[in-house]
Parts: C-alpha cells; sequence; structure tokens
C-alpha cells in the first residue's frame, strides 16, 4: 500500500485556495491542479508499506502525537518548488511561527526512521501542493503564480490531529483515502517537563 502521513484542512481553507488560484488555473498550462478535496499537508511520504508494517506505523504515531497539544497554522502565500524560474510544484505556504509543525515533523521522522523507514533528506518545508507541472510553461509564468498569491490569506487550519492514508494512483488523478487519526492529545510540555527532572 502507498500511504503518507498528512494534515487535512477545513473546508473553508480548501475552497479560499481554490477561488485564488481559480484564474491562474483558466490559463490553461500544463499543469495537473490538485483537486481542492485532495488539498492537504504531507508530513512524511511512507511509500509502498505492507499491512504488518501499517500497524507498526500505527503504534509509532499514536506515541508521537501524545507528546502534542493542539496548535493552528495560518495558511497564506505561495511558492514553487525548485524554484519560480523552473516550477515543478505549486505551492500554498504558511506564516511562521512554524517550530511545532516542524517539531512534530521532526518528532515522526525520528520515530520512523528509528523503526527503520528510510529518512526524508530534503529539509522540511511545510506547504499544500495546489499543483504539479506536465510540461513547458510560458516564460514568467511561475513568478505570475506566486505573484498572485502573494499576500492573499487563506485561513486557520487548527490541527489537532494528524492521518495516515492511503494514496492510490489512479488514472484519474490521486485517490486518498484515510485510515488512521492520531489525536494530539499531550499537554506539548512533556519535553519540557523531562528537561527540568534532570
Ligand atoms: P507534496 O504534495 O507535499 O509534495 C501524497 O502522495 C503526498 O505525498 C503528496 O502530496 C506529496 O507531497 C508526497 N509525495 C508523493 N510522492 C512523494 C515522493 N516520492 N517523495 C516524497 N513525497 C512524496
Amino acid at each position: 500500500m502507498r500511504a503518507f502521513l498528512g494534515i487535512g484542512l477545513p473546508a473553508g481553507v480548501r475552497e479560499a485556495i481554490a477561488s485564488a488560484t481559480a484564474k491562474v488555473r483558466g490559463l490553461h498550462a500544463p499543469v495537473a491542479w490538485t483537486a481542492p478535496k485532495n488539498l492537504h499537508i504531507t508530513l512524511d511520504f511512507l511509500g509502498e508499506i505492507s499491512p504488518e508494517r501499517v500497524a507498526l506505523v500505527e503504534r509509532l504515531m499514536r506515541a508521537v502525537a501524545s507528546g502534542f497539544a493542539p496548535f493552528s497554522l495560518t495558511a497564506e502565500g505561495g511558492g514553487a518548488f525548485p524554484g519560480t524560474r523552473n516550477p515543478r510544484v505549486l505551492w500554498v505556504g504558511f506564516l511562521e511561527p512554524l517550530e511545532l509543525v516542524r517539531q512534530l515533523q521532526q518528532n515522526m521522522g525520528n520515530a520512523l526512521s528509528g523503526a527503520g523507514f528510510p529518512r526524508e533528506d530534503r529539509p522540511f518545508h511545510p506547504h499544500i501542493t495546489v499543483g504539479r507541472t506536465r510540461g513547458a510553461l510560458p516564460p514568467a509564468w511561475g513568478e505570475r503564480f506566486v505573484q498572485a498569491l502573494s499576500g492573499k490569506g487563506f485561513g486557520v487550519v487548527p490541527v489537532s490531529s494528524f492521518t495516515l492514508h492511503e494514496s492510490r494512483l489512479e488514472p484519474s488523478g490521486a485517490v486518498y483515502t484515510p485510515l488512521c487519526d492520531f489525536r494530539l492529545d499531550g499537554s506539548g510540555k512533556r519535553e519540557i517537563r523531562e528537561e527540568r527532572e534532570l
């Protein structure tokens, strides 16, 4: 099974992104746009995993989630990977502070790599992929995309859990099926307390 761990978005944020990108989507550039229902933040892409590994991931992620209290993220503006001159992935970003989501992603990566899952070698840049390019774009198209989203707010994403998803690649596009939610049900103060006890 192809799987990833991610954070879902409220309908209002997905709608705000869909309406802010409607104009650029209407330009018919060679871009595969993410269906609004599929918009999400990826925390860890697991790739192909066996059913036995799914149970292990669930155990590990429950432990990670219990170390965090809910927090929120504010979606604003956009960018392109690897850059606006040669865009492959078009994304919506988040305002600082991002320490909590970075810490969450890091703790997830530590738990997973400790259990033998390969560690993501790219630095974590929290984002929502809104499109992937499928061919050559007109000159300055990437800059225009980023300008179209610049300074635009898409709302607050309350993060009270994260989710293990199955991702099936169908001819009509990716189909994501949520398998398990991990509630952030800790106080978020566990590490500070442990440090004090030392
Ligand atoms: P991204 O959109 O943040 O780039 C589900 O397929 C999610 O997993 C995608 O949205 C993508 O996150 C991420 N993903 C897909 N294929 C990947 C890969 N080969 N390596 C890393 N992340 C991947």
